[in-house]
């Protein structure tokens, strides 16, 4: 680890840092605290009690560091139910101004105890799971912040102590990002102190989510290091399975289910079907998907491990000295965005696994927005693609035009990293890792925006449905807008007509009887309908139909928009790819 310490140490400054707990050594920079407040009863693994049975042991060594106090009667959004709160006017202009403010109903959530129990969402068979708690290593809990309203941050916390067996939970390290919120110094500090096992540090500049994270894992005193984000609740049994799995496999770094949970309603909306695993689109956008059949099959059981491409980001468990090993973060990284492509590419080009277990279930409250500024986010996926993308950078290149331009910094660092740790190449990733991914093949001339000479500043444009929809919508004429998405596509040397920004990718297709283009999944092999002929004069002729793609003025309400006609030697039928710049 000393090597993290010296990384994380050597650009971020300690500022405080107290704890209450009686098995610590003294640390340098830490002042002690005295107690504040007795141990809470009835919490700890406790000794064995003479003629203590097998269930009555299990108990004993399940015990969280603190039991859930129960509900108040008519509390609100007990077991994770939605909320909908009778406001008048006053308390609807609050209640709007908490939205506002953190992208999350904090009014809401504010009205919600900290202590609330959770449904029970994971699959049956992980109820029936027994755990060799005295063997399993143990975990530093590490959650970085940066300015979080105070219900979600403290309920994350107790939500930690009250579901984490206290034999596995060594700590919760909280590390504020240089937060400039009030509630978030005396009176987080005063709170805090009472709790047993919880350690507050401070960043004194505002660090970014890398670097705060590796500024609590400095200070970690578990095997595993256990990362969260500052608004989750944990399900219960989650942290077992991801000790277990580390434990039996040293180098798999394991993420638990992520549930939603609203933040409007703060509904849990976990269920304990098939957790979906990590991909990432040619933008390098972080994208879930479906566990693929090869998968299935490797598994023995609905509840192995599920091998995953990518992570989320911000929930997972790593062994304390093999995290350091692979490298720990990009300390290059600012902010927020770009590091969970990265560690997951490192991790699997290095030799480790990413996983994510079905049987741990954490919840995560998705804001409606981003509450601050992620415009660093682009320079961090730049340093991720050129370190570890090879030559496949440049597929990304083409579809985020202000990536090439983008100052990285330097990145020779984790560059030897890579080469020290003699890593695999992205083409070894995507062939083993990430097979399910369509690479495209950006032949020059090819791909880009698609122009008809008649109408040259007229671009393909096309819109999906939503953020979850691909399919359906009719592709259209939209001015060049010069920002690759949706204006970017390629023709490929199956005939296909991609639109191959985002995760799944869809094909221009025909439909029966119609002479406009709808987007349709693409197919290993393209039917007759999505088959267009490229040719030299610039025509595009679909093959079914024996019809020419034209550019027409006023096609789809008030937009012109490419329709099939009879072939002719019109210029609306002559088009050509621009690459955006
Ligand atoms: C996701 C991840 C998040 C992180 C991010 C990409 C999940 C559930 N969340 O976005 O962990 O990987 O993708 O970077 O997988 N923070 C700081 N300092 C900062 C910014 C953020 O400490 O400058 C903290 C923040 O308070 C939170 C954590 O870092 O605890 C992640 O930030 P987020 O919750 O805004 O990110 P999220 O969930 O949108
Ligand atoms: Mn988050």
């Amino acid at each position: 680890l000393l090597a993290l310490l010296a990384g994380a140490t050597a650009t971020v400054a300690l500022a405080l840092v107290f704890w209450r707990s009686s098995d610590w050594g003294p640390e340098a920079r830490a002042p002690r605290l005295p107690a504040l407040q007795p141990e809470p009863a009835g919490a700890g693994a406790g000794a064995p009690q003479a003629g203590e049975s097998a269930e009555e042991r299990l108990q004993r060594l399940r015990r969280p560091v603190y039991p859930r106090p129960p509900p108040e009667p008519g509390a609100l959004g007990e077991l994770g139910r939605a909320v909908s709160l009778e406001l008048d006017e006053a308390g609807k202009k609050l209640q709007e101004d908490s939205i506002q403010r953190h992208q999350i109903n904090i009014y809401l959530s504010d009205r919600i105890s900290l202590h609330r129990r959770l449904p029970e969402r994971w699959h049956p068979l992980c109820k029936e799971k027994k755990y060799d708690y005295e063997n399993l290593p143990k975990t530093s809990v590490v959650i970085a912040f940066y300015n979080e309203a105070w219900s979600t941050l403290l309920r994350t916390v107790y939500s930690v102590l009250e579901t984490s067996p206290d034999i596995l939970l060594k700590e919760i390290i909280l590390v504020d990002d240089y937060s400039d919120r009030e509630h978030l110094k005396e009176p987080l500090e005063n709170h805090l102190s009472g709790l047993h096992k919880v350690r507050l540090i401070r960043a004194n500049k505002r660090e970014g989510l890398v670097r705060a994270r590796l500024l609590g894992a400095s200070i970690a005193t578990g095997e595993i290091l256990t990362f969260l984000d500052c608004h989750c609740e944990c399900h219960e049994g989650w942290l077992e399975p991801l000790l277990e799995r580390i434990h039996e496999e040293e180098s798999a770094v394991v993420c638990p289910v992520i549930d939603v949970i609203d933040w409007n309603t703060f509904e849990y909306l976990g269920n304990s079907g098939e957790p979906q695993i990590g991909g990432f689109d040619w933008r390098l956008v972080f994208t879930w998907h479906v566990v693929p059949e090869k998968e299935q099959q490797r598994r023995s059981s609905k509840i192995d491990v599920i091998r995953s491409p990518t992570m989320a980001g911000g929930l997972f468990a790593v062994n304390k000295k093999y995290f350091e090993y692979l490298g720990s973060y990009d300390t290059g990284m600012e902010v927020w965005g770009g590091e969970n492509l990265e560690f997951s590419f490192r991790i699997w080009q290095c030799g480790g696994s990413l996983e994510i277990h079905p049987c741990s279930h954490v919840g995560h409250v998705f804001p409606k927005q981003a509450p601050y500024s992620r415009s660093k986010a682009l320079a961090n996926s730049v340093r991720a693609a050129e370190v570890w993308m090879d030559e496949y950078k440049e597929i990304y290149y083409h579809r985020n035009m202000h990536a090439r331009k983008e100052p990285y910094g330097d990145i020779t660092e984790r560059q030897q990293l890579r080469a020290k740790l003699k890593c695999k190449d992205f083409g070894w990733f995507l062939e083993n890792v990430y097979p399910e991914l369509h690479v495209p093949e950006d032949r020059p001339g090819y791909f880009g925006m698609l122009i008809s000479r008649g109408m040259e500043e007229y671009c393909f444009d096309y819109n999906p449905p939503s953020e979850n929809e691909i399919t359906g919508n009719q592709v259209i004429l939209y001015l060049c807008h010069g920002m690759g998405q949706n204006q970017f596509f390629e023709y490929t040397s199956r005939n296909e007509i991609r639109y191959n920004t985002r995760q799944p990718e869809a094909c221009a297709a025909v439909d029966v009887g119609a002479d406009h283009l709808t987007m349709h999944l693409c197919y290993k092999n393209p039917p007759e309908n999505q088959k267009f002929i490229f040719k030299e004069d610039g025509s595009i002729f679909h093959v079914q139909s024996k019809k020419c793609l034209q550019a027409e003025p006023n096609a789809s309400n008030g937009n012109p928009a490419p329709l099939l006609r009879t072939c002719t030697n019109s210029e609306y039928q002559r088009w050509f790819f621009k690459e955006s710049s």
